[in-house]
């Protein structure tokens, strides 16, 4: 039961240039290597591996305010969302293996730009919502809403390569999970638009099941649109996933972690995922590493119909003596 047709057309983004740290761009390959076709393909997912992009070396990239490396991070997210609007035209449910989460730029745009209107699922220990003006860092990996968001358009500056992005999200149809470390001017952002936010402390006070219950409900209040998962690795607890650039403590449970794809997947919406921010070299064991990536091939099965109760083909035949 609960089998519906589906399949995955993988994309790898070996992309770091949204944030300061080498080794995120090492994620599509490693996520690869731990076998997550085959593991698809055994509970019944066709696949198509699109292999990675190429993003093209920019020769300069001087800061421009404190927005670091905006040209790479442009014209690679440009190449990812015209990537992930073939994917979508193929008829695939869109799999983005990055990279940092900058790449949720191209990943979102590309989406929308095959299918319409979308419901986007931020899951994550971060709003990523800070603007360029905003930003404490820079980095674009901690930007990638207000880029999208329809809301945020008049504050965010012209920056170089980033003319092609149309904003494209509106602040009603997303819903974080999972957030723990907010900068100021990212929870004044999140309040002013009023975005359905559900922190580790709803996640304490109301239990994984009641907030995904609720996230659905929130989302489908009006029309059901095709849901847009943006996973960041490190939403899951250090202890699980400490392979990441910005681990913050008091993370979800693996069983948490997994809970929310189940639930999105039986929606039968989930039309687009990103697993982002796997990062072999913040693992200070090999240990640590595969945790990590273990976990990271678990939530992409969650999300297309691996349930924890067991699951069995729908023309299943029992052998008879
Ligand atoms: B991630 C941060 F200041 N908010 O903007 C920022 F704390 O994709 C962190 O969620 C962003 O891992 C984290 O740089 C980005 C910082
Ligand atoms: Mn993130
Ligand atoms: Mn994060």
């Amino acid at each position: 039961h609960h089998h519906h047709e589906r399949s995955a057309g993988i994309i790898g983004a070996p992309f770091s240039k949204g944030q300061r740290r080498g080794g995120v761009e090492k994620g599509p390959d490693l996520i690869r290597a731990a076998g997550l076709r085959e593991k698809l393909q055994a509970q019944g997912c066709a696949v198509k591996d699109y292999g990675n992009l190429t993003f093209e070396e920019v020769a300069s990239d001087e800061p421009v305010g404190r927005v670091k490396c905006p040209r790479a991070v442009g014209s690679a997210n440009q190449r990812l969302s015209e990537a992930v609007q073939a994917v979508k035209k193929d008829g695939h449910t869109s799999v983005m293996l990055g990279g940092d989460h900058s790449l949720a730029i191209g990943s979102i745009h590309g989406h929308s730009a095959a299918v319409g209107e979308l419901s986007v699922v931020w899951v994550d220990a971060h709003a990523d919502i800070n603007t360029p003006l905003t930003s404490p860092t820079g980095n674009i990996h901690g930007q990638p809403m207000s880029y999208l968001l329809r809301e945020l358009h008049s504050k965010i500056p012209a920056l170089p390569n980033f003319s092609w992005i149309k904003p494209c999200v509106s602040a009603r149809d997303l819903v974080y999970i999972g957030l723990r470390d907010v900068d100021p001017e990212e929870h004044y952002i999140l309040k002013l638009l009023g975005v359905k936010v559900f922190s580790m402390s709803e996640v304490d006070r109301l239990g994984v099941a009641r907030v995904m219950e609720e996230t659905c409900d929130y989302l489908s209040a009006k029309v059901k649109k095709p849901i847009h998962l943006s996973y960041d690795i490190d939403a899951i607890d250090p202890s699980v996933t400490p392979a990441t650039g910005t681990p913050v403590v008091g993370g979800l449970t693996y069983r948490e972690g997994m809970y929310i794809t189940e639930h999105l997947s039986q929606t039968g919406l989930l039309s687009a995922v990103d697993l982002v921010e796997v990062n072999p070299l913040r693992g200070r064991t090999e240990e640590e590493v595969q945790s990590t990536v273990r976990t990271a091939v678990d939530v992409l099965l969650g999300c297309f119909g691996r349930l924890r109760e067991g699951n069995h083909p729908a023309d299943y035949l029992m052998p008879e003596p």
